[in-house]
């Protein structure tokens, strides 16, 4: 897999990866079927990322939910580490959306990076908190935040940042490889597959199975990826029915229809409950172990 084809064409223009060196792991899928880079730890020079991000003087958004037990248990831990590890040497600028702004804990920001608190309502459903994100991120894009952000990363709240996580995750389009499904047949991939869902998939559709705790892009790109998952959310609820993963399935809908210009690696956001594993050299993002036992109760 010498070559990455799509790292040379006019899509991936906002590269910030450098020259990509697929062959530089050669034990890992490195470029997608449609020329995309999936960028593993390696293949890229992040000081040649950083490098072409200040020089294009970048304002990169971080966009985060945190309603509900999720402020308290996940958000400062989240912000501590991002301040410490995300896009370091870039403008930054943070949007936490929450419905108690008041309790949004007060991390010291370094030069250039900003944080600011947009108010949501809190849904009475766990479903419906993580749906609502979609609609949330619609407003923030067609305000303050898409006017001055040139790409924007949507993260969820529970989990932290472990290594340098910078501007070679940067493109037009990104998604993230799914750390428990990166290695499945792709006919055993958890899609939608109920037909009548506007989120499902049809046999032998499906590339690779997204993970909705990263996705990102360009403004323009996150308001048709949220158009479509809106869309799709509404008619789902008009037809009584709810996709098998939520915002989730509807992303990776869209993500099959429009394919992302980079996708990264699962070391980009692992799951330590996965275990070691040799080809995850260095993850950047680390899960929490999911307690929504207590979360949601
Ligand atoms: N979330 C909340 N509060 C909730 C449920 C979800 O803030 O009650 C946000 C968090 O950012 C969380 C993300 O990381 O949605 C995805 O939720 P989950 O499905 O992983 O719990």
């Amino acid at each position: 897999m010498g070559v990455c084809p799509l790292a040379r064409t006019p899509l991936l223009r906002d590269n910030f990866s450098g020259p990509l060196d697929p062959g530089a792991r050669p034990e890992v899928l490195t470029c997608t079927s449609w020329g995309a880079p999936i960028i593993w730890d390696g293949t890229f020079d992040p000081d040649v990322a950083q490098q072409e991000a200040v020089q294009r003087n970048l304002t990169v958004g971080l966009t985060v939910f945190a309603v509900g037990r999720y402020l308290e248990k996940y958000l400062e831990r989240f912000l501590e580490t991002a301040e410490q590890h995300f896009m370091v040497g870039q403008r930054v600028v943070y949007y936490v959306f929450t419905e108690r702004p008041a309790a949004v804990p007060r991390v010291p920001l370094g030069p250039g990076r900003r944080l600011r608190v947009e108010r949501v309502a809190r849904e009475r459903r766990w479903q419906d908190v993580s749906m609502a994100r979609m609609r949330a991120l619609q407003a923030a894009l067609g305000g303050r935040l898409g006017r001055e952000a040139r790409f924007v990363l949507c993260m969820d709240v529970d989990q932290h940042f472990s290594g340098a996580f910078g501007p070679e995750a940067l493109a037009e389009s990104v998604a993230q490889l799914h750390a428990w499904h990166y290695r499945w047949p792709q006919r055993r991939l958890p899609f939608e597959r109920d037909a009548r869902s506007a989120a499902a998939l049809g046999p032998g559709e499906g590339d690779f199975y997204y993970h909705a705790a990263v996705f990102g892009g360009s403004v323009a790109a996150l308001r048709r990826l949220r158009a479509h998952c809106a869309r799709g959310l509404r008619r789902d609820r008009a037809r009584g029915l709810e996709a098998r993963w939520h915002d989730e399935s509807h992303l990776n809908k869209f993500f099959w229809l429009h394919k992302p210009a980079k996708l990264l690696s699962p070391e980009f956001c692992w799951s330590p409950e996965i275990g070691r594993r040799a080809e995850i050299r260095r993850p950047r993002l680390l899960w929490a172990p999911k307690e929504y036992a207590l979360l949601r109760s």
